[in-house]
């Protein structure tokens, strides 16, 4: 048994207690120690410093990491999200913390107005929220939840209770959000992607008519580089699209969206999501046939909308325009972690990963979240290039799932190392690995103990199991705390 590690102070990145245990012993008590840190009560921040209230992607990601060491917790995590719900299945992207100063991050509740101007889409009266939505990770991070301590989950009617409303999430975004007319998800939002300045919004955002950057004060700019952040220009349109979404209620049908576009990386988590709720159901003895065949029929929407062969890659479509968007980003190859994908399909993109414009395992250690080769490529600013720990995290599982296991290890070992060397840092240059963003950042964490922990249970054809026994990265002894929350 290694020796039981001192705690760390909060930013200390290497523990040097822990000097003599093994980098995958460091790498997970340091994730630990991020988690533990950035838990607020019910929820846990994505960061401390630059966003300190609930996200919505980004809690499924950090359940996903908490079921290995909190099952009950990683619970906590999405049924306070998922409480905070509107009546229309929209899952809010933020969900405020009413005792966080106003000037703690733009744009804040005041901004949002969601119990008043939201109401008519049955925003929760006593939270306010954000109108928007983030990517449909959700059921997925249920089912992985409830597959950490299924005992514990039963006890507690997890599964029973967040099933109906994570089944009225995904309709909300196949119905109300169907603003294409082909059975796929569009986003309203840069923000809706959370890969907020992808130069793939570029020629969508050219159309918006920017607010002046005198009539907001952003806080991002007080935590992080400005160089590292997306531009004032860039705010000026987030706020535009925002203000006249509020305006008109959040009603999708009355706002005549001036950006929607159809992403891959949504509709990807949207059928993966599909696929986690018939697991769901079927546990909770349900038919999950609706579900496999509304996986099936997006799978088909989504190949044949989305996919563009010449690119060997997945390319959002501009709703308005009615046409694709010609910039390559990471969001293109995030269906790979779907079953059901044409062989074709599933061989292309891993070209298309190892080829020039993503260079894994030759140029770079984790993907960029945007075209090497790209006009925009900025290997610090956001997701305009660095690397993003979520997304390669979805990558992995993807090349894992379909057979790529050596690329799926080397990536493995390259995402773990990287997150404990960066400081759990918000994201990373994609070829040199520096820190780049926040530190101490949840989703970092979350999906690397993710890929260090055994897996308590297999994951039940969801997504493949991180690795076999034999591989196990950290010792079955590693201390994890004992108490659910
Ligand atoms: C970033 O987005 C927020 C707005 O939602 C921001 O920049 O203030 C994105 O990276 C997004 O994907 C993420 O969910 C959020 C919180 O980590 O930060």
């Amino acid at each position: 048994m290694p020796p039981t590690p001192a705690p760390p102070s909060i930013g200390d990145h290497v523990d040097r207690a822990d000097q003599s245990t093994s980098p995958h012993t460091t790498a997970y008590n340091g994730a630990r120690r991020v988690l533990t840190g950035n838990w607020v009560g019910a929820s846990t921040v994505p960061s401390r410093s630059l966003y300190p209230h609930q996200w919505s992607w980004d809690s499924a990601f950090v359940a996903i990491g908490l079921r290995h060491l909190w099952p009950l917790r990683a619970q906590r995590e999405l049924e306070t999200l998922l409480a905070a719900q509107w009546q229309d299945g929209r899952v809010p992207h933020i969900v405020f913390n009413p005792s966080v100063p106003l000037a703690a991050y733009f744009p804040s509740p005041d901004f949002w107005r969601s119990s008043s101007e939201g109401a008519g889409c049955g925003a929760p009266a006593g939270t306010e929220t954000s109108g928007l939505v983030q990517p449909p990770v959700h059921a997925v991070a249920a089912w992985l939840t409830h597959r950490a301590d299924p005992v514990a989950s039963h006890q507690r009617g997890f599964l029973r209770r967040v099933y109906p409303r994570l089944v009225a999430w995904q309709r909300y975004l196949t119905g109300a959000r169907d603003l294409g007319g082909h059975g796929l998800a569009s986003i309203v939002h840069p923000w809706e992607s959370g890969m907020d300045n992808s130069p793939c919004w570029d020629p969508p955002l050219a159309r918006i008519d920017p607010v002046g950057s005198d009539t907001f004060h952003r806080a991002d700019l007080h935590h992080s580089r400005p160089a590292d952040r997306p531009t004032d220009l860039d705010y000026g349109r987030y706020v535009r699209l925002a203000e006249n979404y509020r305006d008109h209620g959040y009603l999708d049908r009355d706002c005549g969206h001036p950006f929607a576009v159809e992403d891959p990386a949504v509709n990807a988590l949207l059928i993966l999501s599909e696929h986690a709720l018939a697991e769901i159901a079927g546990a909770l003895g349900r038919d999950p046939s609706d579900h496999l065949v509304r996986a099936e029929e997006l799978t088909t929407a989504l190949v044949k909308r989305l996919w563009h062969a010449e690119s060997g890659q997945f390319l959002a479509h501009d709703v308005i325009a009615d046409e694709p968007i010609a910039e390559h980003s990471a969001a293109g190859l995030i269906p790979l972690v779907l079953p059901g994908l044409p062989e074709e399909t599933v061989r292309a993109l891993v070209a298309t990963a190892t080829g020039p414009r993503f260079g894994l395992g030759v140029s770079t250690r984790m993907v960029p979240s945007y075209d090497l080769t790209g006009h925009a490529f900025d290997p610090a600013r956001y997701w305009r290039g660095p690397a993003w720990f979520n997304v390669n995290w979805l990558v992995e599982r993807g090349l894992r799932r379909h057979g790529e296991l050596a690329l799926a290890n080397e990536l493995r070992a390259n995402l773990t190392r990287l997150a404990a060397s960066s400081r759990y840092a918000e994201y990373v240059d994609p070829v040199t690995g520096e820190a780049r963003g926040t530190r101490d950042f949840s989703w970092t964490a979350a999906v690397t103990i993710d890929l260090l922990a055994e897996p308590p249970l297999p994951a039940g054809g969801l997504l493949p199991a991180p690795h076999h026994a034999e591989e196990r990265l950290v010792p079955a002894s590693v201390p994890v705390p004992v108490s659910a929350d």
